[in-house]
Order: structure tokens, then sequence, then C-alpha cells
């Protein structure tokens, strides 16, 4: 088989001295840190889309990175980005990647050819599954970039629009159950409005609520035992996004009863984007039971839209692995890099560079959270905090024993209680944690 990236070795491991711009320095995929490999804790994927098919073009100008692998038949590029995609996995040990239907085939003019497409490139997928040893993190149908789409799928206001999506979300879910796939996952592409004055809301919100039930039916029958996730998103492309950030898309899983089959996918960008930070929505979806897989980039500060570009800030990975660690691990998930090399960065080495860039922020990030723990102070202070809520009155009104004449009569008799307000020592705290970080 011809070799794609013949310029590139196997990445070897070789510590934070190694000046190797080749090698990883914090990710040692077989090295156990807190009771399993690194390559385990991390489960890394590679984004189909982003990396076998986004060629840089953007609203000023075309594309600047060549994705054909030297085909020029559609259906031989195709092939030919899934034994690239293998070879990159297997040269940089990412042991996972995530697709969407139309990521891994050409469309064809009609369903029936596309899904004639995807049966033969499942087929080729399947095969270097086997031989290269890799797993589907998780598979997705894209509902969003066809111009039938362009008013929403599941949320379209034509039932005809909402049938289309249903078919190709079947066809989806099959070829996620036919490569073993463990998650699927529902981002809501156009799922959202322009303007309000054409939008009928609780329509549509119920309609998206009735293809997601229909999903899990149809997947629970061929077999699919993983989990589902709704990767919540504020804005982009529609001016509003319904799964907004990570408290609306729970409460919406609740009310319609989907809370059992769905967990969350957190996306870094767009965390920020909702106006939140990437610990306060994983800490939102650990809180409430929630916690699925991530999707693993970052955004600019100064840019107001999703610029999926490769993790490196080691503050987010690090506090982002301390959520991860506290809500046990990923069982189903994983962190999947939805992440672009920048348009000027359109080398085939460039592709390299930026996944050992990512992963080694996140092995970096892992080493450090396993640290905070292990440290102690951090989550001592918090407990210290709420020590309050263990004995007494705190126990008490935990226990359902008070009410608001007891605590009235509680306050009557003991007076203001400004003497049991401490600190919150947000300084302290966050200079504990710069000193784990760069303990030299
Ligand atoms: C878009 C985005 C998607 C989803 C999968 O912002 O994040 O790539 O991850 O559809
Ligand atoms: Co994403």
């Amino acid at each position: 088989m011809k070799e794609y990236f013949a310029n590139i070795p196997k990445i070897p491991y070789e510590g934070p001295k190694s000046n190797n711009p080749l090698a990883f320095r914090y990710y040692n995929p077989d090295e156990i840190i807190g009771g399993k490999k690194m390559r385990e804790q991390l489960k890394f994927a590679l984004s189909y889309w982003h990396t076998m098919c986004g060629d840089g073009t953007d609203m000023f100008g075309r594309g600047t990175q060549d994705k054909t692998f030297g085909e020029t038949d559609p259906m031989a590029i195709y092939k030919a980005k899934a034994e690239a995609a293998f070879e990159l996995m297997d040269k940089l040990s990412v042991d996972y990647f995530c697709f969407h239907d139309r990521d891994i085939a050409p469309e064809g003019e009609t369903l029936a050819e596309s899904n004639e497409r995807l049966d033969e490139m499942c087929g080729l997928i399947r095969e270097l599954q086997k031989k290269y040893d890799k797993k589907l993190l998780w598979g997705t149908a894209n509902c969003f970039n066809n111009p039938r789409y362009m008013h929403g799928a599941g949320t379209a206001p034509s039932a005809d629009v909402f049938a289309f999506a249903a078919a190709q979300i079947k066809k989806a879910l099959e070829l996620t159950v036919a490569m073993g796939g463990k998650g699927y996952v529902f981002w809501g592409g156009r799922e959202g409005y322009e303007t309000l004055l054409n939008t009928d809301m609780g329509l549509e919100l119920d309609n998206m609520a009735r293809l997601l039930k229909m999903a899990v039916k149809y997947a629970r029958s061929i077999g699919f035992d993983g989990d589902f996730y709704i990767e919540p998103k504020p804005k982009e492309p529609t001016k509003h996004q319904y799964d907004f950030d990570s408290a609306t898309v729970i409460s919406f899983l609740r009310k319609h009863g989907l809370d059992k089959d769905f967990k969350l996918n957190v996306e870094a960008n767009h965390a920020t984007l909702a106006g939140h930070t990437f610990q306060h929505e994983l800490r939102v979806a650990r809180t409430e039971g929630f916690f699925g897989s991530i999707d693993a980039n970052q955004g600019d500060m100064l840019i107001g839209w999703d610029t999926d570009q490769f993790p490196t800030n080691v503050y987010e990975t690090a506090l982002c692995m301390y959520e991860v660690i506290k809500a046990g691990g990923f069982t189903n998930g994983g962190l999947n890099f939805d992440a672009k090399t920048r348009r000027g960065s359109y080398t085939p080495e460039d592709i390299v560079y930026s996944y050992i860039a990512g992963m080694d922020a996140f092995a970096l990030g892992l080493r450090i959270a396993m640290k905070m723990i292990e440290d102690g102070r951090i989550d001592s202070f918090v407990a210290d905090r709420y020590a309050s809520w263990k004995t007494g009155i705190g126990a008490d009104i935990i226990a359902g024993n008070a009410d608001l004449e007891s605590l009235e009569k509680y306050v009557l008799e003991k007076g203001d209680v400004i003497d049991s307000v401490t600190s919150g020592r947000q300084e302290y705290l966050e200079n504990i944690l710069n000193s784990i970080m760069f303990s030299l």
C-alpha cells in the first residue's frame, strides 16, 4: 500500500528534554498513570473531517491544503483519504477516529447512491481498522452542509427535510455499528434560528426530540449499546443554536425523557463561544451525571467564532483532565481532536506537528491533574469550605430535618453569622495551581 506520509516516522516518546519536533515530550502511550495506560486515560481520536477533508477554505479564500492524496477520481480520493487516515493514526499512536457520513464517501446524486458509496467505504475502513487495530469513537451524520438543510434538519420547517435527515441518520447509525463504534453524536448543525419572526420554536424543539427518540429506538434495535451524545454550541452557523450549552441541553434531555440514553460531548471552543470556560461546561456535565466525551480544541480570545485550533493551553488541558478524572475517567467517550491546522500551516508535516502539540498538551494536562489530586491542597480546601454541612444545622438541613421556622429559631438564638464566613482564597489557590504546574 502507498505510504502517504513517507517522511514521517512513527512518533516516539522521548521525554520532556527532547528537541526532536517529531517526538512526544509528555505522551508516553503505554506508561501507567493513575492505574491506567496514558492511551486509555486520554483515548485520543482523529477527526476525519478536519484532518482528511478540510483544505483551509475560508470566507476570503480557497483551500491551501491538498487533501486529494494524489488522486482525481472521487471514490479514489476517498479511498486514499481512508488509507492515509489509518497510516497517520498508526504513526501518531492515536487509537480512535470520529467521522460524519459525508467525510468518508462523496455524496451521490440520490440517497441510494450515497448509501452505496458509504457501504463500499465502510468495507475498506473495517479492513483498515483490523489491519491497524483502530477503533471508532463515534459516528455522526452531516445534516448541515447540503442546501436542503438551510433551515435545519430535525428542526426544519419542512417535514420532508426532517424525513431526509432521519434517513441519513439511519444509515450513519448502521455504519457506526458496523465499525464497532461506542458513541453517536448529534451536533445541531443548523438546529436553531436566524430570526424568531419566522420560527415556531416549540414545534421545532419537540420535533428534534422526536428525531432523537427515533434514533435511539432504531440504534438499539440494531445492537448499538454505546452512548448517544449531544454536542452543545451556542451559535454558528445559526445566530442561535438550540443546544446552547451543557445546562440547556441537559434540561432538554430530561424534559423529553432522553436522559437515560444521552450524555454530552463537550467541546472547548463551543464552551467559550457560550461565554463559559471549558471547565465550567465539563463541571456542569459531571455534576449532573451527563459527562460523556470531549471535542478537544481551543478558540482564540480575540475572535468570536469557532476557530477549532489544536489545543496547546496547558491550564485548559490540566483543568479539563481534572474534571475527567473526577468524573471517573472516560467509559465510552474520549478526546476527539475537533481541530484543524491554521490555513497558513498547509503542509502534511503541519498535521503531524499539530497532533503532537495537542496530544502533548493533553498528556501534560493529565500529568498535572494527577498531581493536583495527589497534592490534595485544592481538594481539601474545598472540603473544608463546606465543612458546616457535615454536622449541626448543615447536616440537619441536608437530612431534611429543618424548615424556615426552625432556621429562624436557630438564627435568633445564635445571633449574627458573619464569623462563620471564611475567605474564598482565590489567589492562594491559583498560586497552588501554578506551583504544581511549574515545580521546577
Ligand atoms: C462543529 C462541530 C462538529 C461536530 C460534529 O462546530 O464541532 O464538527 O463535532 O458534527
Ligand atoms: Co465538535
